[in-house]
């Protein structure tokens, strides 16, 4: 069983490999498809039920395109709760690559920057990075976010949507309190992460692989609660209900080459990850005996002990050879997380030089008071910045429907559209605010990216 790490427990080598095997899938076409399929399902799979089965579908099906061209590859994930800095190695030159240039948000450095020449975007854009910037991110979710989502007692209840009142999916899709997890790490990363061709930006896989780890966390912890809907829900949500593209189906466009050849995959086959052929490395039962299923539903003792915000379960089953890092710190609220915590033991810590050139960076996500006004987004150039997705307070309850939210702030409840339907009118970034420089285009809808 192929087992899925925090990116930090990756060495030299892995790090290379991943990176290497993402340049091979951009030189042959094949990760372009994924940017496409992504950015086509924006009504489609996201704000609803499907979204987690949807996601670890697309995630399955890369990571066998990875495996193709680096047979040992697994993809990493990141977790934005613990590791929370702008300086943190994620950035680093010979992982993701640092933040994006001042005035355009245009990557320099790493594999990914237009410079290096291995990662054109089919649009002709370059990859954008704004960290910290927008104005409803201006930090990473907390521990505490994550806790709350993983509190959820319900998988999704109705309306099966960004509306919904509660429940896991809504949660950590970051509707509910939203912005708020997935959301705002899209949001916060910025630039290319903020459109609705987020995966130009390979950062994204790392973020996406996160929230598939927490669906299956969130399935331990509720041994009870099952996937809906069951048949109530729109179409395409339901546990029956087989997933586009790799169905086929032609809503809202066939893709290549699942119109030819049909998977009929649903939510129902892709609940267990471990039947799936891969485990995340905090799995309680990783190395302890055979790697058997465990039953969805299954208890597991160990995570009803743990604190509040401590993420691994105290147990015997790192890689061989492997160290331990001390574990997420667990910091007050508000207090921040200092990078060290993050860093496994004898990695080095990130180089400030990763930042663009003259580019200004607070030492980390500054914390600020809720609703306070960050100083250090004075030195943006004014339209440069791309309008606010939402003026909420954060922390702030969603409203129950997008009819409640102030003109302007929401985005028109994507849940109106009929499947398949084009969900252009919803990108609505002014033309060339966003885009100073030739290039680097795609829409922005305030949540359409996500
Ligand atoms: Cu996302």
């Amino acid at each position: 069983m192929r087992i899925r790490h925090d990116y930090h427990r990756l060495d030299e080598e892995q790090r290379q490999r991943f990176v290497g095997a993402l340049l091979a899938l951009k030189d042959d076409g094949r990760y372009d498809a994924y940017v496409h399929i992504y950015q086509r399902a924006t009504c489609w799979a996201r704000r609803g039920p499907a979204l987690l089965p949807w996601n670890r579908q697309l995630l399955l099906r890369f990571e066998q395109d990875l495996r193709s061209v680096e047979p040992d590859v697994s993809l990493p994930y990141w977790d934005f709760t613990s590791d929370r800095s702008s300086q943190s190695t994620l950035w680093n030159d010979d992982f993701m690559g640092g933040d994006g240039r001042p005035h355009d948000g245009m990557v320099l450095t790493g594999a990914f920057a237009t410079e290096a020449g291995a990662w054109p975007l089919a649009d002709d854009g370059f990859l954008v990075r704004r960290l910290g910037h927008d104005p409803v991110a201006r930090d990473l979710p907390t521990t505490e976010d994550l806790e709350h989502a993983l509190d959820a007692a319900e998988y999704d209840m109705a309306p099966w949507d960004a509306s919904a009142p509660d429940g896991f999916r809504n949660r950590i899709e970051g509707w509910v309190r939203g912005p708020a997890l997935h959301n705002r790490v899209h949001a916060w990363v910025g630039g290319t992460m903020a459109r609705d061709r987020a995966p130009d930006d390979p950062l994204f896989w790392l973020v996406h692989a996160f929230i598939d780890k927490k669906w299956s966390d969130w399935q331990r912890r509720h041994p009870g609660a099952e996937y809906v809907p069951k048949g109530e829900g729109p179409a395409g949500h339901n546990l029956d209900d087989t997933l586009w593209p790799w169905n086929g189906g032609d809503r809202p466009e066939a893709v290549p080459p699942f119109d030819g050849a049909p998977e009929q995959v649903r939510p129902r086959d892709l609940l267990d990850h471990r039947v799936l052929g891969y485990a995340y490395d905090t799995d309680p039962d990783l190395g302890g005996g055979p790697t058997t299923t465990r039953a969805i539903g299954e208890e597991e003792p160990t995570m009803t002990t743990l604190a509040v915000g401590e993420e691994e379960p105290p147990m015997t089953t790192l890689a061989v050879g492997e160290e331990q890092p001390p574990g997420p710190t667990t910091t007050a609220e508000g207090e921040e997380e200092p990078t060290m915590t993050t860093l496994a033991v004898g990695e080095e810590e990130p180089p400030m030089t990763t930042l663009a050139v003259g580019e200004e960076q607070p030492p980390g996500p500054t914390t600020t008071a809720e609703g306070e006004e960050e100083p250090t987004m004075t030195t943006l150039a004014v339209g440069e910045e791309e309008p606010p997705m939402t003026t909420q307070a954060v922390g702030e309850e969603q409203p129950p429907g997008p009819t409640t939210a102030v003109e302007g702030e929401q985005e028109p409840p994507m849940t109106t559209l009929a499947v398949g339907e084009e969900a252009s009118p919803v990108t609505t970034a002014a033309e060339g605010e966003e885009q100073p420089g030739p290039g680097g285009g795609g829409g922005r809808g305030p949540f359409g990216a996500f």
